[in-house]
């Protein structure tokens, strides 16, 4: 049964089956679609299937095998393939295109038509010898195949044929090759093609490294586990695998390949770094461009090497720019007095490009042998140079135990991490100085006149003729004891002085020397006095006269205090046992507040014996089972600080802070923290923290105060910056000068106010808090004199916030609290800045007494930065008293048109511009802007025309925000750091002016 029409299907369908392209994880074994010779097919009986090849229009040949004798019963005919040899294969599929005629479309063949064909195959490793005879019971089974679809009839009578694919799986395969079979038992069938393969992971390219070809497992449930191999040019980091699965998909992919140094990942593979670029390390990342000053000729660089004068140190890393020795130090200045030499420098005008400058010095001392031969040998190896003589990282350095009339000559060297690297010449800049003094010393005998516990009076007579030109003499002394490791010296106009600040019962080394315009004389021999001793038997006429004017005093104070104490009826039948304890501290009140009655005053719990009493005289105990601690807000001296609630019986809860003493304190710790408590609970005022109480008679011991909702003042600032007006900030300023002015009043020197020792709550009230420095001082009715500790400054003193005669000589006073109240002012208008911004101590000590002070903060206006300065004044009796600077803030509040002046441009120095020398820290505007966190702005800087740090020296507020800065912070942050840079400038200067 065939028809001319369904050869036309076959033809249409064939097409669409050699359009396929298959899928690549196939290996294809036969094809029929594609074989173009015979197919040399066998079938039983010989009239059974019939073999039908046409020619489609590319003249390619299709293969079709057809069968229907339906009309007749007892059909068994076979259709053999060829020998299909199995190569790889585990498991074969067998996909099977036909079309199948439904039986109910043909007429008169209801009994013997069928509508199914089976499927047979047969392995063997040899194809059969031709001739050998069809054996079915040879074949096995493997499966009967059923049309889904076959000729239907349309609406229209015609019928449509639909094509049948169907795929089984035949084996598992095991011998060289098989046959296939196909028995039809009657049906109407024209099978089209006929496709046998197996299944397999084609090979890959995955994560840099290549997986082969592989054929999965036979058993479809497991996984083949394949290692790939690394590309060229690529290395391990984790074995890199890939899992072959059933159907030829490749699964789980783990570990990968990394290009190695000198290439880069570009499409898969890995390429070599081009010329200019190179890479260090092996891993996935690009190939960088070279560095600076350093460059690569070749492909598949690993290191750019560097440009000629250019060098790598050991530890630098191949992405940083090579580098080079620094030139030499810059304006090399020294300075002599009698015991020290100083050398000052300016850092390199070029580092070489490099952060890790150092400085060595090198000395020679040089001697005129006569003739006008000069013989220089190594300096005196007992030579002392402070703090050390070699890798130096601050510029300059002092040099004391030099001998005296000797020519050295110091070299400063500049080096950095690349210097000695090449050949360059070394960076020194040289100064050469005579220790000679300007003349003989012009003080022969100093005498004391007279002394007391604390001073000496000293005066001296010039020798004869001494020359008319004395500028002044200068007393250095220093504790016979401590020999010299620590001196103080004063200066006069005169020829005496009195020194005070000395302890009782020492002894002093004095020596006198005179300073003349041609420069210092030697000093006199050294004189010895000893300050008087307590017992009043051994002190001297002048001691005497101390001790009856301190005792006259200290007995009034103890008349007021008795009476006082009486009058508020406390501790009446307390006052005899605390005698001992007045005797003690009847010299120690504060001179300059001698209270007046009515007035409470403050005690120093110090000056009790036990200081458990004072505690329990000015603290309230608190049971614990009041108090409920919520969550920790910082950390205390003694331990931690917490915020929570205290209810009091009858009365409603209230928010506190909780500050901790630690578990395991010493007795000496435990007394220091209630200290604080004693020294707080005397005090009753809105602007000072609120002692609730504290917790002794358990574990832990507490002290209660009331909580302050925005903590510390300059943190609060910081985190603020430019959010206040400027009235609201004077309110805060006026509310601490209300504390502290209370605490003056009372008698109570603070010796730490700082903007962190503020705390500030919900309203901007600004309360006085931290009491742990206090200490009431020595009475001592002398003048101040200024003296100087040139190193070494012991004790823990707040520099910054300190006043220059507390730091020199303990001298604190309320004027002293004046003094860091003015920094209090500084830190406040300008947000929490830190004063002096990174200057070191020292420094700071140093440009104080030179007379510098710390300029307005922007946006600072003029008559709070003069307060500022009335503050600094450098004589304590000159700074304005608290109730004054109280009186002011207010009459600043009521008018506030007094503030509408700002100091708005930066402070200029005597100095002209053009005098200054270079800036010494930064080498760029880059880099100045990278220090201060501003990198943003550096375009904005160079197209502004701003490419030098001496072009910025000038820069005001409005330049600033003409470059394009234009938020107030940021103008802030840039303003202040120009500030400092000419303050460090400024201090440089002065010192070299003195030489
Ligand atoms: O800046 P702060 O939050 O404010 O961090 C410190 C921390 O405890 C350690 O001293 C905070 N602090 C101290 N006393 C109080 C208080 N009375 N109210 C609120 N915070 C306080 C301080």
């Amino acid at each position: 049964m065939r028809s001319g029409g369904e050869y036309c299907v076959f033809l249409f369908l064939l097409q669409s089956v050699l359009s396929d392209p298959g899928a690549t994880n196939q290996v294809v074994l036969l094809d029929t679609t594609t074989v173009l010779g015979e197919l040399d097919w066998r079938t039983y009986p010989v009239n059974g299937w019939d073999a039908i090849t046409e020619m489609d229009e590319q003249n390619r040949p299709i293969h079709t095998f057809q069968v229907c004798h339906v009309m007749e019963p007892n059909q068994n005919n076979w259709l053999r393939s060829g020998w299909i040899q199995r190569q790889a294969a585990q498991r074969v599929y067998v996909e099977l295109r036909f079309t199948l005629r439904d039986c109910n479309s043909i007429p008169w063949v209801s009994g013997t038509c069928k509508e199914t064909f089976n499927l047979f195959y047969l392995q063997t490793d040899e194809p059969l010898p031709a001739g050998t005879r069809f054996r079915p019971t040879d074949y096995a089974k493997v499966d009967t195949i059923a049309a889904d679809e076959s000729f239907t009839q349309t609406d229209l009578g015609d019928r449509v044929l639909r094509l049948n694919t169907e795929i089984r799986e035949v084996g598992p395969v095991t011998q060289k090759g098989f046959y296939l079979a196909f028995q039809d038992v009657g049906a109407c069938i024209a099978l089209v093609s006929v496709k046998v393969f197996y299944k397999r992971c084609p090979s890959t390219f995955r994560n840099l490294a290549a997986f082969p070809d592989t054929v999965p497992h036979t058993d479809s449930s497991s996984l083949v586990e394949v290692r790939g191999a690394c590309v060229e040019n690529a290395e391990e980091r984790d074995t890199p695998k890939l899992y072959c699965g059933a159907d030829g998909d490749w699964l789980v992919p783990l570990g990968r390949c990394v290009c190695s140094i000198g290439h880069e990942e570009m499409d898969g593979y890995c390429r070599a770094c081009k010329p200019g670029f190179f890479k260090a390390f092996a891993g996935n990342t690009k190939c960088s461009k070279c560095p600076p000053h350093s460059s690569s000729h070749d492909q598949a660089a690993t290191i750019c090497h560097c440009d000629k004068g250019f060098y790598r140190a050991i530890a630098d890393p191949s992405t940083m720019a090579c580098t080079r020795p620094p030139s030499a130090p810059r304006n090399l200045v020294s300075l002599i007095n009698d015991t020290a030499l100083f050398l000052q420098w300016m850092p390199p005008s070029d580092t070489g490009g490099r952060k890790d400058i150092t400085y060595n010095i090198l000395c020679q001392r040089c001697d005129d042998s006569g003739g006008g031969v000069v013989q220089c040998e190594p300096c005196e190896p007992d030579l002392r140079f402070i703090p050390r003589p070699l890798g130096l990282t601050s510029t300059s350095v002092a040099v004391v135990d030099f001998a005296s009339r000797i020519n050295y000559t110091f070299h400063v060297e500049a080096v950095n991490g690349v210097s000695g690297l090449g050949v360059a010449a070394r960076s020194l800049a040289n100064v050469t100085i005579n220790t000679h003094q300007a003349g003989p010393s012009l003080v022969a005998v100093v005498r004391k006149n007279w002394a007391s516990l604390n001073s000496i009076a000293l005066s001296w007579a010039e020798v004869e003729n001494a020359p008319s030109e004395i500028v002044d003499y200068e007393v250095k002394y220093y504790e016979k004891e401590q020999e010299q490791l620590s001196y103080s010296s004063t200066r006069t106009r005169t020829r005496s002085v009195l020194v005070t600040g000395l302890r009782p019962s020492t002894v002093y080394v004095f020596h006198v020397r005179a300073r003349t315009t041609a420069g210092y004389t030697a000093y006199s021999p050294n004189f010895e006095f000893a300050t008087g001793a307590e017992d009043p038997d051994l002190a001297d006429q002048g001691q005497v006269l101390v001790v009856v004017t301190a005792s006259v005093g200290g007995f009034s104070l103890l008349v007021i205090l008795t009476l006082f104490l009486l009058i508020t009826g406390r501790c009446q039948g307390y006052i005899k046992a605390r005698m001992k304890s007045e005797e003690k501290r009847r010299t120690r009140f504060h001179s300059g507040h001698v209270p007046f009655s009515g007035i409470k005053t403050y005690v120093d719990p110090d000056t009790y014996e036990d200081p458990t009493q004072a505690v329990q005289e000015f603290t309230k105990e608190i049971d614990p089972s009041y108090i409920r601690i919520e969550r920790v807000i910082g950390a205390g001296e003694f331990g931690e600080v917490c915020s929570g609630r205290l209810r009091l019986p009858g009365r409603s809860d209230i928010a506190v802070a909780i500050k901790t003493l630690k578990g395991g304190y010493m007795e000496q710790q435990r007394r220091e923290f209630l200290r604080e408590a004693s020294i707080m609970g005397q005090f009753n005022n809105p602007n000072i923290i609120r002692l609730e109480g504290v917790v002794t008679k358990s574990r832990p011991v507490m002290i209660v105060v009331e909580y302050m909702e925005n903590g510390a003042l300059d943190s609060f600032l910081r985190t603020r910056d430019g959010q206040f007006t400027v009235i609201q900030l004077v309110g805060m300023l006026r509310g601490i000068a209300a504390g502290v002015t209370y605490l003056s009043d009372m008698g109570y020197i603070h010796r730490d106010l700082a903007a962190r020792n503020i705390l500030v709550d919900e309203n901007l009230m600004c309360k006085v808090s931290d009491f742990g420095m206090s200490r009431v001082l020595e009475d001592d009715t002398e003048a101040a004199y200024t003296t100087t500790v040139l190193f070494g400054q012991g004790g823990k003193i707040p520099i910054r916030w300190t006043a220059p005669e507390a730091i020199a000589y303990g001298k604190f006073s309320s004027a002293s609290d004046a003094w860091s109240y003015g920094i209090v002012m500084w830190e406040v208008m300008s947000y929490g800045e830190r004063p002096y911004w990174e200057m070191s101590n020292q420094d700071v000590i140093l440009s104080i007494e030179e007379g510098y002070r710390l300029p307005a903060p922007m946006g600072c206006p003029v008559a709070l930065h003069q307060l500022m300065l009335h503050c600094w004044q450098k004589q304590a009796g000159q700074r304005p008293h608290f109730s004054d600077i109280l009186s002011f803030m207010d009459k600043l509040m009521l008018n506030p048109s007094s503030l509408l002046t700002l100091v708005n441009d930066v402070q200029s120095f005597p100095d002209s511009p053009e005098d200054m020398p270079d800036y010494p820290l930064f080498i760029s505007i880059g880099d100045w802007l990278d220090s201060i966190k501003m990198s943003q702005y550096k375009n904005n800087f160079l197209a502004a025309g701003y490419t030098t740090l001496d072009s910025i020296s000038t820069m005001s507020t409005d330049d600033i925000r003409r470059t394009g800065v234009c938020l107030i912070g940021h103008q802030r942050r840039i303003i202040s750091s120009i500030q400092s840079l000419r303050l460090q400038l400024h201090h440089i200067q002065q010192s070299g002016f003195q030489v």
